[in-house]
């Protein structure tokens, strides 16, 4: 299995709920490292820039509005599998579908306040996480 860096956000309701704690907690029993992290505020054309492949979806607008309404915690969580694992860990888009276990089904409030944002690839991977952070502020280990 790859060593790998994957982009996790914490969305907007789940930093204001106070679940960054319980969050973090997760990827970190799971086997991912936190070595890079930024808490920060999406202006409106960052967040449709980040999220353009869901661009003329029914659910952007609504998305875009809720990505921007407060802060994020962008975080490059680094490991084996990275980019599945964060996956796994995070459980499905849908938090009525997630496993037992996961964020999403622990913490997410709706499909769109799901808690969680995780790289599906390593080409998105690679992108997201130069959307966030310069080289020189990650602390890999790889
Ligand atoms: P993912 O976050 O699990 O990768 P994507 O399909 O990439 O899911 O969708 C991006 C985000 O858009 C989701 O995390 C969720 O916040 C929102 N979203 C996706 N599908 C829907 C929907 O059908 N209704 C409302 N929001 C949605
Ligand atoms: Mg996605």
């Amino acid at each position: 299995m790859p060593q790998e860096q994957t982009l996790s956000l914490i969305k907007p309701s789940s930093v204001s709920a106070n679940q960054i704690g319980g969050i973090i907690n997760k990827f970190e029993k799971g086997g991912l490292k936190v070595v890079a992290m930024k808490m920060l505020r999406l202006t409106e054309n960052q967040a449709r820039d980040f999220y353009d492949v869901h661009r003329g979806k029914p659910f952007f607008d609504e998305l875009i509005s809720f990505m921007t309404t407060g802060p994020i915690l962008a975080q490059v969580l680094e490991g084996e599998n990275a980019i599945q694992k964060n996956r796994d860990i995070m459980g499905s888009t849908n938090p009525a579908e997630a496993a037992p276990g996961t964020v999403r089904a622990e913490f997410a409030h709706s499909m769109t306040e799901n808690a969680v944002h995780g790289s599906d690839a390593p080409e998105t991977a690679e992108t997201e996480i130069a959307f966030f952070f310069e080289k020189k502020d990650i602390y890999s280990n790889i």
